[in-house]
C-alpha cells in the first residue's frame, strides 16, 4: 500500500473532528475526515480488536453490495476489502426435501460479497491509522457530552474520566448510541425504536475434507415462513449460518435432542453439514440476539454533532443493507462537504435533508421484507416470486427493475422508487396478507 498519498492535503486546517465509535462506520469515517485534513480523534469503548483474541460482536460476516463498495472506493479501500470477499452471484434456495435451486442476483457483474466483519473493521482501523492526522483512542467509552460546550466525557479502561473538546462530534456509536441521548432532549427531535419478535443465532458449518460443505459462491437461504436460515461463506471454507426465529420458539428448544428434532423438521439437509454433535453444543453457546429498528430525525444538532450508521438508523437485517447504508452516509456527507466548503453550519442540515428520506426508505424496506418473509415465504413462494421478478425484468428491462436490485446494485436515491412501491401496495387487497 502507498502510504504517502494518505497524508493530509493541507496543514492549515486544524479543526478537530471526534469520531465516537470505532466500528465499521466510525473507522471508515475516520478515513474520510483524515483525507480532508482534519485532526481526527476516534474514541472506541472496546479494546483494539486488532490485538484482542476474541471479538464479541454482531454477525460474523456480512453482505457487501454496490452502495458500500462505492463508499470504500472513495478512500481507496475497495480493492483491499473486495480481494478478501467471496462473491455471491446467486441465492441458493434450500427446499425442505433438500433440493437446491439457484436464482441469480442479476447480470454477470451483479453480485454481492460475503465479507468478514472483524477483518473489515481491522482493515478500516489500520487504514485510518495510516493518516498522520488521525489518532485512535481505544478503551474510551463515551459517558456523556454537553450540547452547550461540546465537551465529551469518556471513561477509560483504568477507571479514570477524561474530558475532551472537538469542533465536530460524529456519532458512529451504533444502534444504542450514547451520543444520540442528547438529541432526545431536544425539541422537534423524532425518534422511534422497534424490537421485532425474532431473534437470531449463529452457527458454523465446517469444511468437509478441506472443502466448502456447500457451493461457496452463493447466499444460501432456507425460507420456512416463521423460521429462516441464511448462510454466507467465509475465507476459511466455513459457512456462518444465521437462524432467525421468534424468541417464543427459541424458548421451546431447551435440550440438544430438541435442537435435532427441530432441525429434522425444518432444516434436515443442514444437520449432517453442521454436524449433529456440534449443533447440539453450539446452539446453546450464546443466547439468541435481539434485532432492533431505529429511526430518527434530524441527524444533526446545530453545527456541533452529526449521527451516522446505526446510531442514525439501525435496520433489521432482512435486506442486507445496514452497513452498506452506513457506509453511504460517509460518502454522502463527504460530497456535501465539497459542495458547501466544509461549513458545518450549512453541511449538517443539508446532510439531514438529503439523507433522512433514503435511510428511512431502507429501514422500511427491510422491515417490510421481514414481515413478508415471516408471514408466508416458504421456498416455493420465494422461488416463484424471484422467477416472476426476473421474468418481468427480462421482458421490460427498463420499465421493471426489482426493488432489491435497485437497492443492492445501483447507487441512487431510494426515496422515489420506494414511494412508488408504497403506492402500488396501497392499491391492492390480497386475501391472506
Ligand atoms: P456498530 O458496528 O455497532 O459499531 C459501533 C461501535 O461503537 C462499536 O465498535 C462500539 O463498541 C462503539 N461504541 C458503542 N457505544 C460507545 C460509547 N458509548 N463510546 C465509545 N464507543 C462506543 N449490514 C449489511 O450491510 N449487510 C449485511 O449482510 C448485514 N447483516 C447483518 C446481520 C445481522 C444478524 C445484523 C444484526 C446486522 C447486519 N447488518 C448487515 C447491519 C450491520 O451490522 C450494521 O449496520 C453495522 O454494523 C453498523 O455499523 P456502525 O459502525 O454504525 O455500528
Ligand atoms: C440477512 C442476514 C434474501 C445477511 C432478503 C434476499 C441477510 C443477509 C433478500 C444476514 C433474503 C432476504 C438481500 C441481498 C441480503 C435476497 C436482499 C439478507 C444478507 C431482498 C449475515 N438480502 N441479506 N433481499 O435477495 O436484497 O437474496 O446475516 F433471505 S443480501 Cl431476508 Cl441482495
Amino acid at each position: 500500500m502507498d502510504y504517502s498519498t494518505n497524508d493530509s492535503k493541507s496543514t492549515s486546517k486544524k479543526k478537530v473532528v471526534a469520531v465516537v465509535g470505532g466500528g465499521l462506520v466510525g473507522a471508515l469515517n475516520a478515513c474520510y475526515f483524515a483525507k480532508r485534513g482534519f485532526q481526527v480523534e476516534v474514541f472506541e469503548s472496546r479494546e483494539d480488536i486488532r490485538q484482542a483474541k476474541i471479538v464479541k460482536g454482531r454477525s460474523i460476516n456480512l453482505a457487501l453490495s454496490h452502495r458500500g463498495r462505492q463508499a470504500l472506493k472513495q478512500v481507496g479501500m475497495e480493492d483491499t476489502i473486495v480481494s478478501k470477499g467471496i462473491p455471491m452471484h446467486s441465492r441458493m434456495i434450500h427446499s425442505l426435501n433438500g433440493t437446491q435451486s439457484p436464482i441469480p442476483y442479476g447480470k454477470k457483474g451483479q453480485y454481492i460479497l460475503s465479507v468478514d466483519r472483524a477483518n473489515l473493521n481491522k482493515e478500516l482501523l489500520s487504514a485510518a491509522e495510516t493518516y498522520s492526522n488521525t489518532k485512535l483512542n481505544f478503551a474510551h467509552k463515551l459517558l456523556n457530552w454537553s450540547t452547550e460546550t461540546g465537551a465529551m466525557t469518556f471513561l477509560r479502561a483504568d477507571g479514570a474520566k477524561e474530558e475532551i473538546q472537538a469542533d465536530l462530534i460524529v456519532g458512529c456509536d451504533g444502534a444504542f448510541s450514547a451520543i444520540r441521548k442528547q438529541f432526545l432532549r431536544q425539541s422537534r427531535f423524532n425518534f422511534s425504536q422497534t424490537y421485532i419478535p425474532h431473534g437470531y443465532l449463529e452457527l458454523t458449518m465446517p469444511p468437509i475434507n478441506g472443502e466448502f460443505a456447500m457451493k461457496p459462491n452463493y447466499l444460501h437461504i432456507w425460507p420456512r415462513n416463521t423460521f429462516m436460515m441464511i448462510a454466507l461463506p467465509n475465507l476459511d471454507k466455513t459457512f456462518t449460518c444465521t437462524l432467525f426465529m421468534p424468541f417464543d420458539e427459541f424458548e421451546n428448544v431447551t435440550t440438544g435432542d430438541q435442537v435435532i428434532e427441530f432441525f429434522q423438521k425444518y432444516f434436515p439437509d443442514a444437520i449432517p453439514l453442521i454436524g449433529a454433535d456440534a449443533l447440539k453444543r453450539d446452539y446453546f453457546c450464546l443466547p439468541a440476539q435481539a434485532m432492533v429498528s431505529v429511526k430518527c430525525s434530524p441527524y444533526h444538532l446545530s453545527d456541533k454533532c452529526v449521527l451516522m450508521g446505526d446510531a442514525a438508523h439501525a435496520v433489521v437485517p432482512f435486506y442486507g443493507q445496514g452497513m452498506n447504508a452506513g457506509f453511504e452516509d460517509c460518502l454522502v456527507f463527504n460530497e456535501i462537504m465539497d459542495q458547501l466548503n466544509e461549513d458545518f453550519s450549512a453541511v449538517l442540515p443539508e446532510y439531514t435533508r438529503v439523507r433522512v428520506p433514503d435511510d428511512h426508505a431502507i429501514a422500511d424496506l427491510a422491515m417490510y421484507n421481514y414481515v413478508e418473509m415471516r408471514s408466508h415465504v416458504n421456498s416455493k413462494w420465494f422461488l416463484f416470486r424471484k422467477y416472476v421478478d426476473n421474468f418481468l425484468h427480462i421482458i421490460m428491462p427498463r420499465t421493471i427493475i426489482p426493488l432489491y436490485t435497485m437497492a443492492s446494485f445501483f447507487v441512487i436515491h431510494l426515496t422515489p422508487i420506494y414511494s412508488t412501491f408504497n403506492m402500488i401496495l396501497s392499491l391492492y387487497y390480497c386475501e391472506g396478507f
